[in-house]
């Protein structure tokens, strides 16, 4: 009682928007209301548990092995009294919201309390707060659990007082396991992961054209030849031509029983799994296994490249049977109340070529091929009702008519998760644009290959999952937000990590807090903090925010560039040098802007004055030479608006566009024009004129139709230079085109570049306009 009467002064003495020291209590998701109090708790291996009742020993026990492994301290279950030097779990929740708890850190005890789930919860803010202590590795101490390293024996607990509880019912994260296959011990990595901030829901992507990867007892062939396929796309689709391939065969699934032991150990972690079976799109390793179940009658093998493929399951009786089977033994496993269906991406082609389809469509009296698939999903929703279960499907369900009852994960923007929410459906947010942790999240040239896309945590921090376009009734259909890691491009469960942290802990935070608990640098700096803890859980997470960013200044002046260096890290300082690239020699920048000429190499990093030392990689970017550098360029046609980031500048700003994609760094033009002038600023002396262009014919970009390079000492009068290159492209992506003999002399030059206006057969985008990309004019 005396701690009740406590938390309520507290909860009106702190408000919900107080800052406290981030180093000194690091935690993520920031709790609805934490009081920093002096002192602290000491732990240590004489440190007791003491849990009011059997029902929490899971939970407990999840901890107890969180603290071992990361700090190497072996606490103990007690029973009876203590007077200190203890953690007191108890199940008196009343008054706690669901999923809530209330926490309270004093030298002598804690003390926690909630409801199961909620008291988990404590339990993970408790282990985040270990990590606002470095560890020390001491040669005097006894060797603890982590083999090989000496521990020193006891660790701080702030003492504070907690009080919490979750904004969405919803917090999910989502893992195809599909395009690559991650076995049980890494599932259950995954789950460790998201239990540690709070997450309560885990999506599950057991199926697509890659692979199979659920064991279904009736259908052996479905994973005894749908889980595997023979060999692997290299790179981005359309990145060579024609495509690399590996010649591994790879594969995989998880029988009943691994699954049962993880939805077992999901339970322990408060984590409801929901299970997708995609349909009737992306089912090329189902169709590989049961031909049958396609239009066409024609055999198939599991997918070997990515994307979105025009074989999909035909609608028949017999094709709804086998589903039914399938979704049978799905519904015994999984004890959630959610299915996931998919219906994303479900090409209509063989749906038009096939009479079955269309006389279906007549019979039912469907208006076209998109209630084709409303009323496939709606007869699966049904069959899910039937099982005692709801379904959940991408929007794309939403097309031709959402079926009653289903719940719809809004993916292609957040469009159609308002119009699900207007219909009173149940939602879950998880749009492209901020959820999407297959996508670069930053725009450093040593990111591992990804996707495409860009998505750095500052956006993902920035997302609302409740659009304001909803009146508050309709907003509470939206059951929460959750983030997806398609694996395309994730062939590891090291790269999982790292695609995934530290983005998931802003991801948590948004399905955690309220809008008006959160703010971005004070979660940059727990999050600081917090990320020794994850150095020390052994996790590969990304240190892009760790990054300089190198950002033009302005335009142009005639003779020299500008640039300034920034950082995401609060008050982070920047050491850089033109000079040497012996990071020790480095001196401060001040801020402000840099002036260059061209030819430098600069470099920068971010050095931690307090642990003298630097953190994140070394910034390094070669600036070009040459007559152009930061010289007045003007554009006779400008770019399409979607390339059209950094301006005609971007031409001759001293940078090279490289891939992956740095949008500034890049102009495209559809089907059209590049007409450059550039201004030299008096006449000059040319020898040599380089362009670099891109070339991806999988995205329709195409090199040059025709070139054209003209001279000018007035500006009046130009003529043309008979100087084209004679080399032809080969297949990389970037092609720098040298033009050697273009010798004159010029103060204006002019470059004329015209695109492909036809893209050739065979292609993909075959007779449609190429785009034509261009990086940077060298005049030499
Ligand atoms: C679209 S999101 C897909 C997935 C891909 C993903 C890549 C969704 C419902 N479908 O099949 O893996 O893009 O970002």
């Amino acid at each position: 009682m005396k701690h009740l009467v406590l938390f309520v002064f507290l909860i009106i003495s702190t408000g919900l928007f107080a800052q406290y020291d981030a180093a000194r209590y690091p935690v993520i998701p920031k709790p609805y209301s934490l009081l920093p109090l002096s002192g602290q708790f000491s732990i240590n291996a004489e440190t007791v548990i003491l849990i009011d009742s059997k029902i929490y020993k899971k939970e407990v026990e999840h901890f107890r092995q969180e603290v071992l492994s990361t700090y190497g301290i072996n606490l103990k279950y007690g029973k009876g009294k203590y007077s200190s030097n203890f953690i007191y779990v108890s199940d008196d929740s009343s008054g706690i919201p669901n999923e809530g708890y209330n926490l309270f850190v004093t030298r002598n005890e804690i003390n926690l309390n909630g409801g199961r789930a909620g008291m988990f919860y404590g339990l993970q803010t408790l282990f985040q707060l270990l990590g606002h202590n470095e560890i020390v590795y001491d040669k005097d101490s006894n060797i603890v659990s982590i083999p090989g390293l000496r521990i020193i024996k006891s660790y701080s607990i702030p003492n504070c007082s907690i009080i919490d509880q979750p904004r969405f019912a919803w917090r999910g994260m989502h893992l195809d396991v599909s395009r690559h296959f991650f076995p049980k011990d890494s599932v259950k990595a995954f789950l460790n992961y998201i239990a540690l901030y709070k997450f309560n829901t885990f999506h599950w992507h057991l199926t697509d054209d890659q692979g199979w990867r659920i064991e279904i007892k009736k259908y052996p062939k479905l994973t005894s030849i749908g889980a595997w396929r023979n060999r692997t796309l290299i790179g981005h689709e359309g990145a060579n031509n024609p495509p690399l391939f590996d010649t591994v065969r790879t594969g995989g699934f998880y029988s009943q029983e691994e699954i049962r032991e993880i939805i077992k150990y999901a339970d322990s972690l408060h984590i409801t799994i929901v299970p997708e079976i995609e349909m009737p799109g992306h089912a090329l390793a189902m169709l590989a296994a049961y031909p049958e179940l396609g239009c066409s009658g024609n055999s198939f093998s599991v997918s070997k490249t990515w994307g979105v493929f025009d074989d999909v399951l035909c609608p028949t009786e017999a094709t709804f049977l086998f589903l039914d089977d399938i979704l049978k033994e799905v519904c015994a496993l999984f004890p959630g109340k959610y299915i996931h269906i998919g219906g994303d991406e479900c090409p209509k082609a063989r749906w038009k070529e096939s009479s079955y389809c269309q006389e279906l469509i007549k019979t039912n009296n469907l208006k076209d091929e998109n209630e084709l698939q409303s009323w496939f999903t709606k007869r699966i929703v049904v069959m899910l009702q039937l099982k005692g279960k709801n379904a959940i499907g991408w929007d794309e369900i939403l097309d031709g008519g959402l079926a009653e009852g289903a719940a719809v994960m809004s993916w292609r923007g957040e469009e159609g998760g308002i119009a699900a929410a207007k219909a009173k459906h149940f939602v879950v947010m998880s749009p492209g644009s901020h959820c999407y942790f297959d996508h670069y999240q930053s725009q450093s040239a040593t990111e591992p290959l990804a996707i495409g896309g860009y998505l750095p945590l500052s956006k993902v921090y920035s997302y609302n999952p409740i659009p304001s376009t909803l009146n508050a009734d309709e907003q509470k259909y939206i059951l929460g937000v959750q983030a997806n890691v398609w694996t395309e491009y994730i062939p590891t469960f090291s790269q999982v990590q790292y695609m995934i942290f530290p983005r998931m802990a802003a991801m948590a935070e948004v399905a955690w807090d309220n809008p008006v608990n959160m703010n971005y640098d004070f979660f940059l700096k727990r999050l600081m903090t917090h990320l020794n803890l994850i150095s020390s859980m052994k996790i590969n997470y990304a240190k892009s925010i760790f990054e300089i960013k190198f950002n033009r200044e302005f335009e142009y002046d005639y003779s020299f560039l500008q640039y300034s260096f920034t950082s995401e890290i609060p008050g982070a300082s920047i050491y850089c040098s033109t000079t040497t690239d012996s990071v020790e020699n480095f001196l401060p920048y001040s801020g402000g802007e840099l002036t260059l000429r061209g030819g430098e190499t600069i470099r920068a990093v971010i050095y931690d004055e307090s642990h003298s030392k630097t953190i994140g990689p070394v910034f390094t970017q070669k600036i070009n030479s040459g007559l152009a550098v930061g010289k007045f360029i003007s554009l006779k046609k400008d770019p399409s608006t979607y390339y059209n980031e950094g301006g005609a500048f971007t031409l001759v700003d001293g940078i090279t566009g490289r891939t992956p994609w740095v949008g500034s760094q890049w102009l495209g033009f559809s089907g059209d024009t590049l007409g450059a002038f550039i201004d030299l600023d008096s006449i000059r002396t040319v020898n040599e004129i380089d362009i670099t262009f891109l070339q991806d014919h999988g995205n329709w970009i195409y090199m040059y139709d025709s070139l054209h390079i003209y001279f000018s000492e007035d500006g009046t009068d130009y003529t043309e230079q008979n100087c084209l290159p004679t080399t032809t492209a080969d297949s990389k992506q970037i092609q720098t085109v040298t033009i050697s003999n273009c010798k004159g002399k010029a103060r204006y030059v002019y470059v004329l570049a015209t695109a492909l206006t036809k893209i050739p057969e065979g292609n993909p985008g075959a007779g449609n306009p190429a785009w034509l990309f261009v990086s940077e004019v060298e005049v030499k």
